[in-house]
């Protein structure tokens, strides 16, 4: 493969591995890291609150919890009341129970199976204690969920060896040897496929798919597994006959389009070829920012005007120091007030060149304000700045500004009222 890129220059580019890693039972494998003796067992995770165990650990209060007999734990078959499994251990699974399946008919296939209940306080500790071990190794991760990471392999050293492989067991390593964890890794040329190769060799395992594989191993799997194809879509496909990856595949991309819409078909399309370019988001992008401030008294427009009109120029300055600090531009300016008898009000402005100059911000902020009903006192002022986009040196920051004149555009008023109220707000 790399040799496409071979065209007598030096600096080969490598090849986009992205890894997918889901740790393995999770909500159950926690429990299991507590109770280490139940390993092996089938068990459950579901129901209630914790009480079930509390009980057991008074009854045992004299020994260590990896103590307590396997036999004193709650079994299914005893379980009174409603509710759905959340997850398995693999044991467990064998009895074809698995996550949000009903606590009764998993008791009728898997009745000797134990039944714990979620400890999510554990859970969110050990979510994050693998994400950070993640991280130390490779740097480049997008967190989806509480138990599953996407993580660009591509320039981490030994990320390209045996296609990802070396890295992966290093990881799988690094986790399990700080928390007893178990997880699986599927490494692809991107997301979409890297998602379905980690379900490949669950538990424990590691899969490495190329480019070159899509044909024999994406196409034979049923449509589901295409994570965006959901079960509405999964009903509609059958009833065209389309089961497997490979049938979405053979069609023609209209055909598709003409079937399930022009987004989502040609979406379908080119998933069932394996090709998504989907970016690793490292962190979530903001879509708007704003402050506000709830007064210590209800203030009115016109008899606070000052006090009023310095909080306003505060809060546009300090979304414009927010925006200034994280790098971003925005369009939208708003603001939004709530009245004395707590109902709200916004409005909002898009200018035309992205802006994170106070003075503007301040400006058009300005003009929303004279679009709304000022008779009575507010409790609190905001300002938000939206449609936000990532300052780079190439656009200009701020906006062209203009001379302080802060109400001389006419924006037309929404609210008649306000023209009566604008020459109170030229004093904001
Ligand atoms: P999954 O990764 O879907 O499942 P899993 O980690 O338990 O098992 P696998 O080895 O197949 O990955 O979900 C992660 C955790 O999220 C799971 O341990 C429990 C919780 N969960 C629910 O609470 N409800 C659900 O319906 C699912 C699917 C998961
Ligand atoms: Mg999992
Ligand atoms: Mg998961």
């Amino acid at each position: 493969m790399a040799g496409r890129y071979a065209c007598g220059v030096s600096s080969v580019p490598p090849i986009r591995r992205i890894a997918h890693l889901d740790m393995d039972a999770f909500f159950a494998s926690v429990e299991l890291l507590r109770y280490p003796q139940l390993k092996g067992l089938a068990v459950v995770i579901g129901g209630g609150r914790r009480k079930v165990d509390e009980i057991i650990r008074q009854k045992y209060a004299d020994r260590p919890l990896s103590e307590i007999p396997a036999a004193a734990f709650p079994l299914l078959k005893d379980y009174v009341g409603r509710g759905v499994i959340t997850t398995a251990t693999y044991a467990a699974r064998q009895f074809g129970v698995g996550s949000a399946m009903g606590m009764m008919k998993a008791a009728r296939l898997a009745p000797d199976a134990l039944v714990l209940p979620v400890d999510f306080e554990e859970v969110r500790k050990y979510s994050r204690g693998f994400k950070a071990i993640i991280r130390e190794i490779a740097p480049v991760v997008e967190d989806r969920g509480v138990d599953e990471v996407y993580i660009d392999f591509t320039d981490v050293p030994g990320g390209q060896r045996e296609g990802g492989r070396v890295l992966a067991r290093l990881i799988q390593k690094a986790i399990h040897g700080q928390t007893g964890l178990t997880c699986s890794i599927g490494i692809a040329p991107n997301k979409l496929i890297a998602k379905m190769a980690s379900e490949f060799n669950k538990p424990n395992g590691i899969s490495v798919v190329h480019e070159a594989d899509v044909q024999t191993r994406i196409w034979p799997l049923p449509v589901r597994k295409i994570n965006g194809i959901g079960p509405k879509a999964e009903v509609k496909l059958h009833q065209l006959q389309l089961h497997t990856i490979g049938d979405i595949a053979a069609q023609q991309r209209e055909w598709l389009v003409d079937n399930f819409g022009k987004a989502y078909g040609a979406w379908m399309h080119d998933a069932a070829w394996g090709r998504d370019d989907r970016p690793i988001v490292t962190e979530s992008e903001p879509v708007s920012m704003s402050r506000e401030t709830t007064f210590d008294r209800d203030l009115h427009a016109v008899r606070d005007r000052v006090e009023l009109g310095a909080i306003f120029t505060d809060l546009c300055r300090q979304v414009a120091q927010d925006l200034r600090r994280k790098g971003y531009v925005g369009r939208t300016i708003g603001i939004k007030l709530r009245y004395d008898d707590f109902r709200i009000a916004t409005r909002d402005q898009t200018i035309e060149e992205f802006t994170c100059d106070p003075d503007t911000i301040r400006k058009v902020a300005g003009q929303c304000l004279k679009r709304v009903q000022l008779e009575r006192r507010l409790r609190l002022l905001g300002v938000r700045v939206g449609k936000l986009e990532k300052s780079s040196s190439q656009q200009p920051a701020t906006a062209v500004r203009e001379q302080p004149a802060l109400y001389a555009s006419a924006d037309t008023p929404a609210d008649p009222q306000a023209d009566t109220l604008a020459g109170t707000l030229d004093l904001f």
